[in-house]
This record gives C-alpha cells, structure tokens and sequence, in this order.
C-alpha cells in the first residue's frame, strides 16, 4: 500500500475565484478519498474490481447528484463544487470518477429532468445516498460513435412495453439497481426506460479483460422481452437530444475530472524529480526534466482557467454542447500526455504499482474513448464553427 502525499498545485490562485462552500466541499471529499480510497485503490485496479464498499461513503461526500435538488436527496451544490468533486475523485482514479459521473449525470439526471414525480421520488433519494447503484445503457455492439442508428426497441403491448435488445460497455450494470435505458419505440423514436434489476428477461452480465479502468465494473444490459411497466418511461423528452443532453452534464463533470488525474501525475513527478538522484543531482535538475515539468504545469494552469470558465457558463444556463465537448476533449488529451511524461519521470518505477501515473495513463485512455471520442469531439467542434457536419 502506497502513502498518498498529494498536494494540490494552484499556480495561478484559482482558489481565489472559489467559495468558502466550495472549498469545503472539496476539502471534505480530499480528506475522505485520502483515507478510505487511496489505500486501497491500487489492490483493486490489480485485481480487476469494483471497490462497491465506497458507495456509501461517495453518497455522503455528495458525490451522487450534487447539483441535484435537496428535496430529491441531492446535494443542491452549483456546477463548480459538481466539478471539483469530480476532479477530486479522479485525482485518485478515474474508475471512481465514473461511478459517480454516470450515478449524477447519467441516471440521476435523466429522471430528474424528464422523470414523473414519482419516478423521482422512487428512485432519486436512494442514488443519492448510495443505497442504489444505477447504468446508463446508450452504447451498442453495433452502435458506439453512432448512437441514432440502435436497435433496442420496444413495442406498446397495451399495459406494458416490451423491450429487446442489448447494450454494451455500460459501467456498473452487474451492480445497478435500475438501468436507465434508451431504445426506439414502433415509430423509430427514441425515448428513456427505466429497466430494474429482477424483470424478467433482463440480464447485465460483467465485462472481464480490460487493460484499463479496472477499479470501474463495465457490463452488457441483454434485454430478452423484458416487459417494462408503462409508468417506467420517461416522458419528458425523446429523440436522441435526450441522451445527448445527459451527456453534456457528464462530460462537463469528466473536463474538471481529467485535470484531477493531470495534478495527481503532475505532483508526484515534481516529488520524484526532487527526491531521485542521478549523476549526482536530483533528476529535477536536468533541463529536459524541467521541459516536462514545466509544460505540465502550463497545461494545467490552461486546463484550469478554461474549466473554471465553463463551470460559470455552465451555473448560468449559458454552456452550449460545443464548449463543454472542447472542455472534454483538451483535457483529457491533456491529461493522458502529463501521464505518459510523468510515468517516464519516474523511470522503472513509473510502471509499479507504487506510484499512480501508469493506472492514470490506462485509464484515461478508456476516458479519452468514452462520453465521445477524442475524433467525435473534434468534429463537434468542427461542426460548430463551419456550420458543417462532418460526422457522416
Ligand atoms: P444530431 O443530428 O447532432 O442530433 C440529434 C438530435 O439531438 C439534438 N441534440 C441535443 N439536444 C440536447 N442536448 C444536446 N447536447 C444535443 N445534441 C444534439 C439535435 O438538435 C437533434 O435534434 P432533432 O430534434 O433535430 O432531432 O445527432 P447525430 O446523430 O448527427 O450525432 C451527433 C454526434 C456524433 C455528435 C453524437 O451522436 C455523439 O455525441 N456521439 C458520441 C456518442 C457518445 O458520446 N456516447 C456516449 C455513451 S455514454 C458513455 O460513454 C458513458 S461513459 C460513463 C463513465 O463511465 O463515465
Ligand atoms: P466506434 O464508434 O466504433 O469508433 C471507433 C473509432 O472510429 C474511434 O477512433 C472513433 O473516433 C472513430 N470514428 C467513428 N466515427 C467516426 C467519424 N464519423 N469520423 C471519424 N472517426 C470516427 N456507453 C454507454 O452507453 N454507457 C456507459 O456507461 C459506458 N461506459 C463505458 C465504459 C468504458 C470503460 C468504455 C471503454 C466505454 C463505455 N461506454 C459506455 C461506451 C463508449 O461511449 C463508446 O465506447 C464510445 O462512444 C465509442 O464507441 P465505440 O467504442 O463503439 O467506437
């Protein structure tokens, strides 16, 4: 087990643009991650699981919903402390990131926006806490980059839907108790159900053999005609603008999240460089170390002022789809290259599990691939300036 010594790095005093609330926030969560998740992250990246006894605690630092209203069980935190919980929880891995992204912005949020009042009141307080795990089912065998082309369908049986199909590459599904769901209806449309663990016909079996986020459980969803009550679809919005909304919430919390890693990387190669002698200096010493080191910080710092930017955008109802895809898209490219420069810092031992850059650098090649890929997101943002789709 490894000491967790991180030190945040503030070179151009954001903390000053921060609340006395936000702080807080953010300093519980360091403190809680710092004594019940670093020890024991790196045992479960080796052995490929998912550290479920976290759940509770991720609920309690207001990790699930925080900018969900308090009357539903959320935080009712604004869209920086959702960031900087965020950045938080994957400055120590981003399989715990994603736990609470897809809980917040992929399940939470689709019910409480286009969810029945009861839906919210039956399913929001639970995930809040943690005494439920929820999954978000977009992707498909067939169906990635491409979400509009799904096959999941579901047919109106009178009093209830029928649902059939299957999802892939969905985190947490073998933990989820409900499975927010979006297949098309008779007519080609895409609506949400709310799929819940035990209809029949519904299964979401583990995915093994990943090189990368292995402290995060990714599943299949397989639905075998799997009636689905009628009061489990949510009505408030359908088309494919309804998953891609959520994603806009999830990928803002994955643009704080990424610079989280990027800090983690950077402030252990800093220690390193300082502490490893060579040639009878420390490694620091050398200019092409300090190259790294510096390009690191710089990044960062940028990466920093762009996403605190986004986050007040985002708390006046002014962010567009655009903005928050560019946000993902740096950062995480950003992030995964401070990686791979601060495993090399490290030499040998930059590839032990001693220190956290290489699980960082894996990771994040799954985050650079998910929530839209690098590609996808730079034609978003090419489809934003040019007026022109470039996608098909
Ligand atoms: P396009 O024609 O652009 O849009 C279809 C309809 O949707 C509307 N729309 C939005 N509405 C609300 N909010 C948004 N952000 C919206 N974006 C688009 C749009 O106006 C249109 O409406 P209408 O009324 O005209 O029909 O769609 P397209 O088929 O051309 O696709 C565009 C593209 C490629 C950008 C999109 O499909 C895309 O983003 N693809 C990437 C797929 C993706 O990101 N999948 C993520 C799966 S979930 C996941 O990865 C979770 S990982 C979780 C973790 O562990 O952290
Ligand atoms: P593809 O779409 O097949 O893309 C393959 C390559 O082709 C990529 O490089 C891509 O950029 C490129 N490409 C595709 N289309 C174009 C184009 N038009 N122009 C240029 N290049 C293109 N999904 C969920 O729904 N829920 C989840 O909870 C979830 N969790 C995930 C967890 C993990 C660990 C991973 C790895 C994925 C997860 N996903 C989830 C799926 C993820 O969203 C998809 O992997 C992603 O959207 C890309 O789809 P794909 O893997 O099918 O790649």
């Amino acid at each position: 087990m490894s000491t967790d010594r991180f030190q945040a790095h503030d070179y151009y005093q954001m903390d000053e643009f921060l609340t006395d609330e936000q702080k807080m926030i953010r300093s519980a969560a360091r403190d809680w991650l710092k004594q019940d998740v670093s020890p024991i992250i790196e045992e479960y990246y080796e052995k490929g699981e998912f550290p479920k006894q976290i759940v509770p605690g991720l609920g309690a630092i207001g990790a699930f919903g925080p900018y969900i209203p308090e009357q539903y069980g959320g935080a009712g935190l604004d869209q920086i402390s959702y960031g900087l919980l965020m950045q938080e929880l994957e400055r120590v891995d981003s399989g715990v990131r994603s736990t609470a992204s897809v809980q917040s912005s992929l399940v939470m949020y689709p019910i409480w926006k286009y969810g029945t009042e009861e839906q919210r009141q039956k399913f929001l307080p639970k995930l809040a806490s943690g005494e439920w795990l929820g999954c978000f089912g977009l992707t498909e065998p067939d169906y990635g980059s491409n979400p509009s082309g799904m096959i999941s369908n579901f047919t109106d049986e009178g009093d209830h839907y029928l649902l059939n199909g299957a999802k892939m590459w969905i985190s947490n599904a073998p933990y989820a108790e409900v499975a927010v769901v979006w297949a098309k209806d008779e007519s080609g449309r895409i609506h949400g159900l709310l799929v819940e663990k035990g209809m029949e016909g519904f299964t979401a079996p583990e995915m093994h053999g990943k090189h990368s986020l292995r402290a995060s459980c990714t599943g299949e969803l397989i639905f075998d005609n799997v009636k689905v009550p009628k009061e489990n679809l949510l009505p408030g919005k359908s088309g494919l603008g309804a998953p891609l909304s959520c994603l806009d919430s999830a990928r803002y919390g994955i643009a704080w999240g990424a610079i989280g890693a990027a800090m983690d990387c950077y402030d252990s190669a800093l220690r390193y460089s300082k502490e490893r002698i060579q040639f009878d200096k420390p490694i620091g010493g050398f200019q092409l170390t300090q190259k790294k080191l510096a390009e690191m910080i710089t990044e960062i710092t940028k990466a920093q002022l762009l996403t605190h930017r986004l986050g007040i955008l985002r708390n006046e109802g002014r962010a567009t789809t655009a903005q928050i895809s560019m946000a993902k898209r740096n950062n995480v490219d950003m992030a995964i290259k401070i990686a791979r420069e601060a495993r090399q810092i490290h030499g040998a031992m930059g590839i032990t599990s001693e220190y956290s850059c290489m699980r960082h650098m894996a990771n994040l090649e799954s985050v650079i691939t998910y929530e839209g890929t690098h590609d996808i997101h730079l034609l978003i943002t090419g489809a934003d300036v040019t007026g022109i789709p470039a996608f098909k």
